[in-house]
């Protein structure tokens, strides 16, 4: 186990062999919202989660991911939901709208259904930012919010 999946071993680890994901997918910035996905999935694999235990939701952009999570966290059978996306700043005020609404919405979500939903949404100045935290220098953030949820189902 590398890197940071090791900050969920030791004798806290939880069992994940009967716990439920989903992944919420922004379509938006595929190339990087994949690397992010995959980033995730490994790390739940890697972390115990059985693969029939996780599924996949596609929706067109991130301001879609609010929604998604809710529709994934308000299934009784789901113990945690992912969001990944990704959001790059282009020459509008846009970027600020997106991003806000999705972090509120995503929080939102949590709270309304107290189960960890992340954050795992890049928003980034350009491509390059993007690149380096989708599996470049700056690690795999989508791998960063799989841990985070395991974090949080940790009793
Ligand atoms: C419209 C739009 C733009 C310009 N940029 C992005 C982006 O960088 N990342 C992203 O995930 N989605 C983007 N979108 C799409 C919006 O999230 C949303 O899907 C549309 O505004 C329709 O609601």
């Amino acid at each position: 186990m590398a890197g940071i999946l090791k900050s969920v071993s030791g004798k806290n680890k939880i069992n994940l062999k009967n716990k439920k994901f989903a992944l919420v997918v922004a379509e938006w910035n595929e190339e990087i919202t994949e690397t992010l996905f995959n980033g995730a999935y490994q790390a739940l694999l890697e972390l115990g989660a059985k693969k029939d235990n996780i599924i996949r939701k596609n929706v067109p952009g991130s301001f879609e991911l609010p929604l998604g999570a809710q529709q994934m966290a308000g299934q009784k059978k789901i113990d945690a939901v992912i969001c990944i996306g990704c959001v790059i700043q282009g020459d509008t005020p846009h970027f600020d709208y997106i991003c806000q609404a999705v972090a509120n919405g995503i929080m939102n979500v949590n709270l309304k259904f107290n189960k960890p939903v992340a954050f795992g949404v890049l928003t980034t100045l350009n491509k390059k930012q993007a690149l380096e935290r989708a599996g470049g220098r700056l690690g795999n953030k989508g791998e960063e919010a799989a841990v985070t949820v395991v974090k949080m189902l940790t009793p």
